[in-house]
């Protein structure tokens, strides 16, 4: 008994699907625009990520899925602790530490890359950034899962995509996008809420609780559905379904980098949010347990509230 016990303790424990490291951070590495990499390092990332795909699932449940889907799986199963409150920020940023990580192993030698949305924001649906992670789907490519429509994507390197999750339902289906137009100014694909009139409005912001609550309510939300629209995977919570999203959380990570050097020696401390946490009603503290069921060991937000620590290592 006492054996069986220890086992089950021990493949408890070495059951994460990615080890996050901890040494001394001497040399941070820098963070760039995805547009900045070029041709070849461009392709080696997005290569990395169709070989996501075709990794087995590292999470301990079973699951016939891939390396790939563990993160929508995670990141749906996850959402209501995970957004509109404090947590939002922090979780995400190690989020997208762990997709590096993993890109990594498949190959991928360059730095995390961000898509800075706001360089676009005058006309998005022209971005150049759609030339390298393919563009919007085709109203005559659509698939069906229940009653979920889906606008699979018709170029780039990810239109053979299968992701397996519609929020927390199991659906493979096409990889989707479904631009969609505010009703402001049909056409702008809700630029105005991303641009840099607005990111310097929200930079300052005196307090993490305002610049939080602005942050993910206005551009973040803004970008998860202009380019998931009714049809598309960045609307769900299954978003990460769409690699973009890394990019995309990668820019929002660095937003909040940027805020908090400001003024480090507050910011780095700040955790204070009006939003308490939706599932337990609590205020957040430093102290708080950033869960990541089994995709990587839970970690406290302490650990995350710099880009350059023993855990983190790189600057934008
Ligand atoms: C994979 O798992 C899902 C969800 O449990 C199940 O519905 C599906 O039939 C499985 N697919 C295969 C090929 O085993
Ligand atoms: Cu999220």
């Amino acid at each position: 008994m006492q054996l069986l016990r220890l086992l089950s303790l021990s493949s408890a424990v070495s059951a994460a699907a990615i080890v996050q490291q901890r040494q001394p951070c001497t040399n941070p590495e820098k963070r760039v625009e995805f547009r900045t990499l070029d041709a070849a390092a461009q392709k080696q990332y997005t290569d990395a990520v169709m070989c996501l795909a075709t990794k087995p699932s590292g999470l301990n449940l079973g699951l016939n899925t891939t390396l790939y889907d563990d993160f929508s799986y995670v990141h749906t199963h996850l959402n209501k602790i995970i957004h509109f409150c404090a947590m939002f920020l922090p979780w995400h940023r190690n989020f997208v530490q762990l997709y590096h990580s993993s890109l990594r192993d498949c190959g991928y030698t360059g730095p995390m890359a961000y898509w800075d949305w706001s360089l676009d924001a005058a006309d998005p649906a022209k971005s150049s950034i759609w030339d390298v992670v393919g563009g919007n789907g085709g109203t005559d490519k659509i698939e069906k899962t229940g009653d979920q429509e889906w606008m699979c994507l018709t170029d780039g390197p990810f239109k053979d995509l299968r992701p397996a999750y519609r929020e927390t339902e199991y659906a493979p289906h096409c990889l989707s996008r479904d631009f969609y137009d505010g009703k402001e100014r049909p056409g702008d694909m809700r630029g105005g809420a991303y641009n840099a009139e607005e990111l310097k409005f929200i930079n300052e912001r005196e307090t993490y609780a305002d610049f939080r609550l602005y942050l993910e309510s206005i551009p973040h939300g803004s970008i998860h559905s202009a380019v998931g629209g009714q049809k598309g995977d960045m609307k769900p919570s299954s978003s990460p379904n769409d690699p973009l999203f890394f990019l995309h959380h990668a820019q929002i990570d660095r937003l909040w980098a940027q805020w908090q050097q400001g003024n480090p020696e507050a910011r780095e401390k700040d955790i204070v949010d009006d939003k308490v946490n939706p599932v337990d009603g609590s205020k957040a503290t430093l102290d708080d347990v950033l869960p990541f069921m089994d995709l990587t060991a839970d970690i406290k937000i302490s650990e995350v509230m710099t880009t350059q620590n023993d855990l983190l290592c790189y600057i934008y």
